[in-house]
């Protein structure tokens, strides 16, 4: 099953189109690619490296309770959404310390500046758990997954749950052709820092299964895909689990699927590799809805990958 993955890595390292892109980076992308992966056949968490699940566990969580501000996140030890609050903050008047402009490509290629960087963020972090004001004022992500799945914003000033109305209508009406949770909000998107890459997702009921399916518009394949995988497949899990439904198929739809030129090479060490056995996710059958679940009550099982692979995000 992992090989869908390894195979549109090596289409596009073999037939990408070079492509600038607004990190300044430069990629070889493709448009329009889709896997699938049968979740009968085990979760489809990469085992030609390591993928940190417990940070794909958080985030999910996180964005089921609606919660859009980092200190969930900084207290389960996961940091993949610091740089977003962090920017506020130094541009905010509230921050004195040394000028951070540009501090995500700065820290990449300038050592001393790097430390600088790293001592500021970390006690920015360290003020979001301990302060409650500063947390709510800089912890805040505002209109991002958490917001656009539970409480949706209407211009008439109610909300809608949409990730509640799903299950609900997968529950009433499992041959519904409607079942879509949806992100992408042409009214807000002009006045966002990153335009939400997971743009919808669809549920799809058939023989006791549930399946699901993302498009997403914007995806780096070799850091961005493979925690995409596992936490779209993580989420059909547990709505499966609340639904009284086995799992199906996830289909991972993709627009600009792309490779950053400074990732062929990790992505040429792994096509390397062998393939292992996949995991199996464990969740705990006392809890029914998925809106009470937490980090321990999703345990993954015998994974046993290759050792992870480092490359630098783009920013
Ligand atoms: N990206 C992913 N997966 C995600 C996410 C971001 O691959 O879940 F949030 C990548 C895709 C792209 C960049 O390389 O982040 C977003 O940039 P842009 O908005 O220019 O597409």
């Amino acid at each position: 099953m992992e090989q869908v993955y390894l195979d549109l890595g090596r289409h596009i390292l073999a037939e990408g189109h070079e492509k600038s892109d607004r990190t300044g980076t430069g990629t070889k992308s493709i448009f329009g690619y889709q896997m699938r992966f049968d979740l009968q056949k085990g979760f489809p968490l990469l085992t030609t490296k390591r993928v940190p699940f417990s940070l794909i566990k958080s985030e999910l969580l996180w964005f089921i309770k609606g919660d859009t501000n980092i200190r969930y996140l900084l207290e389960h030890n996961n940091h993949i959404w610091d740089e977003w609050a962090f920017e506020r903050y130094v541009n905010s008047e509230d921050y004195v310390g040394p000028d951070m402009t540009d501090f995500g490509r700065r820290a990449l290629v300038d050592e001393a500046f790097n430390e600088q960087y790293q001592k500021e963020s970390q006690a920015f972090c360290q003020k979001i758990i301990e302060d409650d004001d500063f947390c709510e004022k800089y912890g805040e992500l505002g209109n991002i997954y958490g917001a656009q799945w539970r409480h949706w914003q209407t211009s008439t000033g109610e909300t809608i749950d949409q990730l509640s109305q799903v299950i609900e209508m997968i529950k009433q009406n499992p041959d519904s052709r409607r079942l879509i949770v949806s992100t992408w909000n042409p009214e807000d998107v002009p006045n966002m820092a990153l335009p939400p890459c997971h743009t919808m997702f669809q549920f799809y009921v058939s023989e006791g299964k549930l399946s699901c399916q993302l498009y997403q518009r914007s995806g780096d394949v070799f850091l961005g895909i493979p925690f995409n995988i596992a936490s779209y497949s993580l989420l059909t899990h547990l709505v499966a689990h609340e639904t009284g439904l086995e799992v199906g198929d996830f289909v991972h739809t993709i627009g600009d699927a792309h490779l950053y030129s400074n990732h062929y090479d990790q992505m040429a060490l792994q096509l390397s590799r062998e393939v292992r056995e996949l995991p199996t996710l464990v969740l705990n059958d006392k809890k029914k809805s998925l809106f009470d679940f937490e980090m321990e009550d999703i345990v993954l099982e015998n994974y046993h990958p290759h050792p992870a692979i480092k490359a630098p995000v783009a920013v």
